[in-house]
């Protein structure tokens, strides 16, 4: 049987050097590019996850899919990609350990079901302090099944999740578990007892910016009494009239300037949110019209209105 990489999951191949999964030594655990990205954090701009491949994929399987967004991450885009699943499959909103302790987990689980409309079970995780709120062995047996996948966005987690199953049974191996986005190329697959578990590629989604999540949230207010831009990255959100908002995001880079932009114009209703994909949401309290460089923009219900 062709040997994977521990790292990937890809096949180890020691023929062609610029090949994906190539390895100088057949009896590597890792093939070269998962060695400098686990020992010098070295990455080349692969990009080679094909989202609508993957969902093919998954789809002529059978078993029971535990899907992962972390809260910041959430938006139509990633909910899409889990409600294209066709398998029996479970939310689960990972990193809970950067949401704020006020967070209470049955207002979030209410707020998707009522703003994405899920209907699954959703779960809460934290691969840092080994919390699940449910056993997913026992889920996925009480389902009929004995085959687990753990899918989601790329950087929710998934590798370290399986890692932490991994030492929970007392099985030695590591997958690769880095900061960079698609770190995982390939299903690995593992067997404890009679169940098999897969780590599994990442979904890449538009991002505003390639940010990684590692503090608890802390949001920031701004009462505004006279025109404000925010400026996030490259993107700015123009307010004009008095108002109420609240960032919600990871890694913050916001500048503020009393001057205003013209922009692509959207209505935003009372306390509803700004998504900004990778990076988290802005609340606005009062309804008002923003001005922004962006060309679409997600708005929704904000969570507190729940
Ligand atoms: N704060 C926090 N960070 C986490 C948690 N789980 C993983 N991370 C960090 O998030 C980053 C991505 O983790 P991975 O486990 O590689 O994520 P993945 O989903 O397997 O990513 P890909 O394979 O690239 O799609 C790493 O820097 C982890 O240390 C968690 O529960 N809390
Ligand atoms: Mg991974």
């Amino acid at each position: 049987m062709n040997k994977k990489c521990l790292g990937c999951g890809l096949t180890l191949q020691n023929t062609s050097e610029t090949s994906l999964g190539y390895t100088p030594d057949l009896n590597n655990t890792y093939c070269k590019r998962c060695f400098r990205l686990k020992n010098y954090g070295e990455k080349k701009n692969e990009n080679i996850i094909d989202n609508k491949e993957l969902l093919k994929r998954i789809n002529k399987r059978k078993g029971v899919v535990f899907f992962l967004i972390d809260y910041l991450n959430i938006n139509k885009e990633t909910i899409n990609y889990f409600q294209e699943i066709n398998l029996p499959k479970a939310l689960i909103i990972s990193k809970c350990d950067i949401l704020r302790k006020d967070i209470k987990f049955s207002k979030i689980k209410l707020w998707l079901k009522k703003v994405y409309n899920i209907t699954s079970e959703i779960f809460l995780e934290s691969g840092i302090t080994n919390y699940l709120n449910v056993n997913i062995f026992k889920f996925t047996k009480s389902l009929g099944y004995n085959t687990c996948y753990i899918m989601g966005i790329t950087n929710a987690g998934k590798s370290t999740f399986i890692n932490n199953i991994l030492k929970d049974n007392h099985i030695s191996k590591e997958v690769l578990v880095s900061n960079m986005a698609n770190t995982t190329l390939d299903f690995i697959k593992f067997k404890i007892n009679d169940i098999y578990l897969y780590d599994t590629p990442g979904f890449t989604y538009k991002t505003l910016n390639n940010t990684i999540i590692t503090k608890e949230i802390k949001p920031l207010t701004y009462n505004i009494t006279k025109p404000l831009t925010i400026k996030i990255f490259n993107n700015y959100f123009t307010f004009l009239e008095p108002n109420k908002i609240t960032l919600y995001l990871n890694e913050p880079i916001v500048t503020k300037e009393f001057k205003t932009y013209d922009g692509n114009v959207f209505k935003v209703l009372k306390n509803h949110s700004l998504v900004l994909p990778g990076i988290g949401f802005i609340n606005i309290k009062e309804p008002c019209l923003v001005y922004s460089n962006l060309d679409n923009l997600e708005i929704r219900l904000d969570i507190s209105e729940v």
